[in-house]
């Protein structure tokens, strides 16, 4: 049994190691230009292809000190309101959530260089299930066409 085992972690491995795309697809990211040391939101569409439930559990970035999962709505009065999403964001099988302003977005905190128009942040994206998935953001002053 052990050795059988010890073969399928093996197959699994040089599974992971292949260009296939895992079950997690990842569209449309982007975060605006900003200077380094502020704070900027980035944006970006989820969608869970598995057949298995997942979850976003948090992001991190070479280019930020601290990535925070958040969500925007607008409150009485027309106050906008940022609520930290501390217990990650669920992803049905077939699900798809859009990060999009005034709703869920990435605060990407502290930068620590200007992100320049044109320029892709890289961003790795940890899920409870389908595990580390990367983006890149585009740096652009609205959502990709
Ligand atoms: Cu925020």
């Amino acid at each position: 049994v052990k050795v059988l085992f010890g073969l399928s972690a093996l197959a699994l491995l040089a599974g992971s190691a292949a260009a296939a795309p895992g079950p997690i697809l990842i569209t449309g990211a982007w975060t605006r230009p900003m200077a380094g040391g502020q704070t900027d939101a980035g944006y970006l569409t989820i969608t869970n292809t598995g057949k298995t439930a997942d979850r976003l559990l948090g992001a991190t970035s070479p280019q930020t000190v601290k990535i925070e999962m958040m969500r925007s709505s607008i409150t009485t009065g027309d106050v906008s309101t940022m609520k930290l999403i501390e217990d990650g964001l669920a992803l049905a099988p077939g699900e798809t959530v859009r990060f999009e302003p005034g709703g869920y977005h990435l605060m990407l905190e502290d930068l620590k260089h200007e992100q320049k128009l044109g320029a892709a942040v890289p961003v790795t994206l940890t899920f409870a299930h389908a595990g580390k998935v990367k983006a890149a953001f585009t740096v652009a002053v609205g959502p990709p066409r």
